[in-house]
């Protein structure tokens, strides 16, 4: 008699576990994804990351895929970094650091000194207390990482929104006067001279009061001499904050000032081709001035993004490619494979099967089949299985099954609910053999995505 069902199950989840799932490896060709086609413009094209979303396949193999280099979405900030005064914790920054070393990416360093995000003691700190705390966390934090970053958002929103073009209120402009901006700077350029320094802001990205004083400070720096190389342009848009229509204007007048500029924390709110054009116009609008030297989304899919519900990023919550993915990579001279059809485009669909038998008893055994998706969503997948007579299968479940004359061909199509799957990512059927006296193991056949 076959085991209950159940205790198949369990059983076979423990062996699957244990068992290696090939995974087809996807090789791009030159230009056919954001990174490489950014390359082709002498600019790079890189994304937000959480360290604790790199252990999803998905998520990896679409960063890998696609993008040449990572911010730290969180993981570099001070609270993160110095909980404690002067114990410093990298564990997850160095998580995102080794994986994009391995990936031969860029990293930004995001962030050293910033008003948010900011543990309390140093919020508690008097003067004198609060100076030396900057300076040593700068010191530490960029000691720590010395050779290993492209560019540091060394001084974060320090300026308010609106007409004032003041400072914003925070520990560090309260307590420090204005001049820690400059110091901020300047201790960064002793620790690591070959990092980019740069000052990141948002609400800066067309011409305006906030985005003027930026520029003031910006050409006093580059006039004294205080080293700074590079301004960032978060780039946070939606229908209340779109992009502006002095867009490209306004990078080009900083880099006028002697600065690279950046386009940091890239995200539009919509969807479909408005969408789509909005990140087409930042893209050439970057390229259009020539110290503009990169893009960095927000994050890789939707699903993650910090204003998820505005799905304001290229990849949806399935890392389908969307309408702006595409306009993206085709604004970048980029050559793609008409996607912005939820990320299906037909010939991208790809699987890969792993067969396990799990369980044995005298007469029957069962078998599990494990589906997993290629660089691309499927929507559906069909695998065959030849049996050796006169094995017979009794029972299947997580797929529809069917077989040919002889009865020991059996195409097993998805379930109703299993079709779908996220690049990457893995379902699995079971099924229940008679031996009737043959104690093979049936051979399985390749798997076909649609
Ligand atoms: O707010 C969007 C960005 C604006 N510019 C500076 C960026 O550093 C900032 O990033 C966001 C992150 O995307 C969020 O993930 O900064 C937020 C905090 O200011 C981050 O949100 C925080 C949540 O508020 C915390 O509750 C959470 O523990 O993320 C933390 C880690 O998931």
């Amino acid at each position: 008699m076959p085991m209950p069902r159940r205790a198949a199950q369990a059983f076979t989840a423990v062996l699957l576990a244990a068992s290696t799932v090939t995974a087809l490896s996807h090789t791009a060709a030159a230009a056919d994804t954001l990174g490489s086609a950014a390359a082709g413009k002498g600019r790079y094209f890189g994304t937000a990351v959480a360290a604790n979303h790199l252990g999803e396949s998905a998520y990896a193999g679409t960063l890998d895929r696609e993008f040449n280099q990572v911010t730290p979405e969180n993981e570099m900030k001070w609270d993160a970094t110095e909980g404690s005064r002067n114990t410093f914790t990298f564990g997850n920054a160095d998580q995102i650091v080794s994986h994009a070393q391995g990936q031969n990416m860029k990293v930004r360093g995001h962030t050293l000194v910033w008003h948010s995000q900011l543990p309390s003691w140093v919020s508690g700190l008097g003067a004198t207390d609060l100076r030396s705390a900057m300076n040593n966390h700068i010191t530490q934090v960029m000691q720590h990482y010395k050779g290993k970053i492209y560019a540091w958002d060394v001084v974060n929103e320090a300026y308010q929104d609106g007409s004032s073009g003041a400072l914003r209120s925070s520990p560090f402009a309260d307590k420090l006067g204005s001049g820690f901006i400059e110091e901020a700077f300047r201790t960064a350029r002793s620790v690591d001279p070959n990092a980019k320094l740069c000052y990141n802001d948002y609400n800066t990205d067309g011409v305006n009061a906030k985005s003027n004083a930026v520029y003031a400070m910006v050409k006093d720096f580059k006039s004294r001499g205080v080293p700074i190389d590079c301004v960032g342009f978060q780039s946070h848009f939606n229908p209340a904050s779109p992009v502006p229509s002095d867009y490209q204007a306004n990078l080009q007048r900083f880099a006028d000032l002697g600065v690279d500029v950046q386009i940091t924390e890239l995200d539009i709110e919509g969807s479909g081709t408005a969408q789509a054009n909005n990140y087409s116009n930042v893209v050439k609008a970057c390229l259009a001035v020539t110290r503009c030297t990169g893009l960095t989304v927000w994050g890789v899919t939707d699903k993650y993004s910090w204003r998820s519900s505005g799905t304001p990023l290229l990849f949806d919550s399935n890392y389908g490619k969307k309408p702006a993915y595409d306009a993206a990579l085709a604004a970048l001279g980029g050559s793609g494979t008409g996607g912005g059809d939820g990320g299906n485009p037909g010939g991208n669909a790809t699987c890969t099967v792993s067969f396990a038998r799990t369980s044995d008893w005298n007469d029957g055994y069962n078998g599990e089949v494990t589906v997993k998706a290629g660089s691309a969503p499927i929507n559906g997948w069909t695998v065959t299985l030849t049996f050796a007579p006169p094995q017979k299968v009794a029972s299947l479940w997580n797929g529809t099954p069917s077989w040919d004359s002889s009865g020991s061909v059996m195409t097993v199509r998805a379930a109703s609910y299993n079709g779908s799957l996220a690049a990457g990512a893995s379902t699995s059927f079971g099924f229940t053999a008679a031996k009737n006296g043959n104690n093979s193991t049936p051979t399985l056949g390749a798997c076909t995505a649609s």
